[in-house]
């Protein structure tokens, strides 16, 4: 299911020149994994779950699978890595990856044609728990959703995530040359970038943060503000999905840096004697693969999957998330009990489907959600339910991609209610998905997707739970013909803003900020 990447021209290969493109994230795009154990560390964010068996030597030893990029940014990026050679610096966190990897960690990829280094960095236990469970989800993740008081400062993550971020700056110090074009993705690197800079000044560095980027007000609360802008400012280039974040993060460099420049019609900060430009790239979904799923699964997919989970209502509505905090799922449940409570004759009429991945489980504000969310559950379930009908249909499966897609097409509402979301690729799937242009798409005005597509979904406030009731019924009652008219231009919008054309935007981006610094005399107003 990788992005049609073949339409991934000029741009990336003229900004990667003749260097190397490095992408740095702590995810990795393959994991090895004993067949025995399973263990794909699968508490994650990660979306990899096409499994293949590697072969082993035939030795008697234990049987190693591979875990591919099954969709996204990662499996939009590894065609990329395969043609021009590059390097994929991650977190090595297979049970078995260091098996396959030689003693420095790296290992050619994909196994079938190796083209490229995948450099897997080893993390310890406390590393992990201090830097990804600590720093990056107890601190960055809440602080940057605006949820200050769902923070957990404490010094030791701060110190395991400048040395992890230390680590990974050395992996790529080693592997970078003036010629090379450094990615790197996400909050797990706010360091990094500064660090790599300082050794190699010359290389282009940029970076997609994927997370909403807090104001002022809600970002002076982390008492490490200014290290963290300084780090991201190593960059040449920093990528966020709207214009609110990056208008966001000029406002926090301005008051948390005296010294630096904030030029806000430009877009850009003059900090040193660096400048960094800032961008906002909207990320789409790879919308051609989701369509071919999407015609892939008939009708007989959606009888078995009905008469598999009991669903005997006329309409099914639906959720896809991980389970996290800021996906508003346990207001989504309290909209939806409201409603069966308000429209009695909708009990029987309508079911709701929640597709739940389990995430960051060792940390206690998930292990609360998922209580709540199975409490909620289980409440409106033996409030309302009957012999022949169950009112929400838990899921806590990962479904191959086509299951999804199916799941997506013929449900007839897909509700989104994050209370606070970078993107949300979830609504732009289910657009996506919707080949007959039948669906409602139900989006919260606090995601960075109600920017593109605010104007043709309904949209809600997740916090106005009467709204919220009055928008699922107005769905449920939306005529055929505007179902469909607002359907088609929202997949007009998805369609033409898909993965790839996203990728395109943030390569050639870098072609002309390296051109115009490589002739001071060009137009310096290139973004
Ligand atoms: C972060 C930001 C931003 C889910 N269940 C299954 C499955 N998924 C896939 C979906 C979708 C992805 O997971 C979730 O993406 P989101 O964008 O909704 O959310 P986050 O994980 O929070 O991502 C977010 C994103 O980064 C990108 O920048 O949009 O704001 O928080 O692609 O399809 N895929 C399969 N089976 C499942 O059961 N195959």
């Amino acid at each position: 299911m990788g992005a049609n990447t073949d339409r991934v021209d000029g741009g990336y290969t003229s900004a990667i020149g003749d260097g190397s493109l490095i992408v740095v994230s702590n995810r990795q795009p393959y994991t090895h994994t004993y067949e025995d154990t399973g263990d794909t560390t699968s508490d994650d964010d990660s979306i990899n779950d096409d499994s293949t068996n590697q072969d082993n030597g035939g030795n008697g030893e234990r049987a190693i699978n591979v875990n591919r990029p099954a969709g996204g940014l990662t499996a939009g990026l590894d065609p990329v890595l395969q043609r021009t050679d590059g390097t994929w610096i991650a977190w090595g966190d297979g049970d078995a990856d260091e098996a396959v990897a030689n003693e420095n960690g790296a290992v050619r990829m994909p196994p079938e044609d190796p083209s490229y280094t995948l450099q897997r960095i080893w993390l310890t236990d406390q590393e992990v728990e201090e830097y990804y469970y600590g720093y990056s989800n107890r601190v960055l993740w809440p602080l940057c959703h605006g949820g200050v008081w769902q923070t957990d400062f404490a010094d030791d993550h701060w110190q395991r995530y400048r040395s992890v971020n230390r680590k990974f700056a050395n992996s790529v110090i080693e592997r970078t040359d003036a010629d090379s074009l450094v990615w790197f993705q996400d909050y797990h690197f706010a360091l990094a970038p500064r660090l790599v800079r300082e050794e190699v000044p010359e290389a282009f560095y940029m970076h997609f943060w994927h997370i909403t980027w807090p104001g002022w007000d809600t970002f002076r609360a982390c008492p490490q503000h200014r290290e963290l802008i300084e780090g991201l400012l190593g960059n040449d280039l920093l990528g966020f999905h709207t214009e609110r974040y990056c208008e966001n993060f000029l406002d926090c460099v301005e008051e948390a840096l005296d010294d630096a420049f904030v030029d806000h019609e430009g877009n850009r900060v003059h900090y040193g004697d660096h400048a960094t430009a800032l961008r906002a790239f909207p990320m789409g979904v790879d919308a051609a693969s989701v369509r071919r799923a999407s015609n892939s699964v008939g009708t007989e997919f959606w009888d078995e999957f009905r008469a598999n989970y009991g669903i005997s209502s006329e309409k099914v509505a639906l959720g896809v998330d991980r389970l996290d905090y800021t996906k508003g799922i346990t207001e989504r449940l309290a909209a939806l009990e409201e409603f069966w409570e308000a429209y009695p004759e909708q009990r029987g009429e309508l079911s709701y489907v929640q597709k739940a991945n389990e995430s960051r489980s060792l940390i206690p504000e998930y292990q609360d959600l998922q209580a709540d969310v199975t409490e909620a559950v289980d409440r409106i379930n033996d409030r309302f339910g009957t012999d022949d009908w169950t009112p929400v249909v838990y899921l806590t499966d990962f479904l191959p991609q086509e299951e999804l897609c199916g799941l997506y097409r013929f449900s007839d509402v897909m509700l989104v209610s994050a209370v606070r979301d970078g993107m949300n690729l979830v609504a732009k799937e289910y657009v996506a998905a919707q080949v007959d242009d039948d669906g409602v798409l139900v989006l919260s005005d606090q995601t960075g997707a109600y920017e593109e597509l605010g104007e043709y979904a309904l949209t809600i406030n997740p916090y106005d739970t009467e709204g919220f009731v009055e928008t699922i019924d107005a769905a449920l009652h939306m005529e055929a013909g505007q179902r469909a008219e607002r359907m088609r231009a929202l997949r007009e919008q998805v369609e033409s803003h898909d993965l790839v054309a996203w990728m395109n935007d943030v390569f050639e981006t870098a072609e002309d900020l390296r051109e115009t610094r490589e002739s001071p005399d060009a137009d310096a107003d290139v973004i």
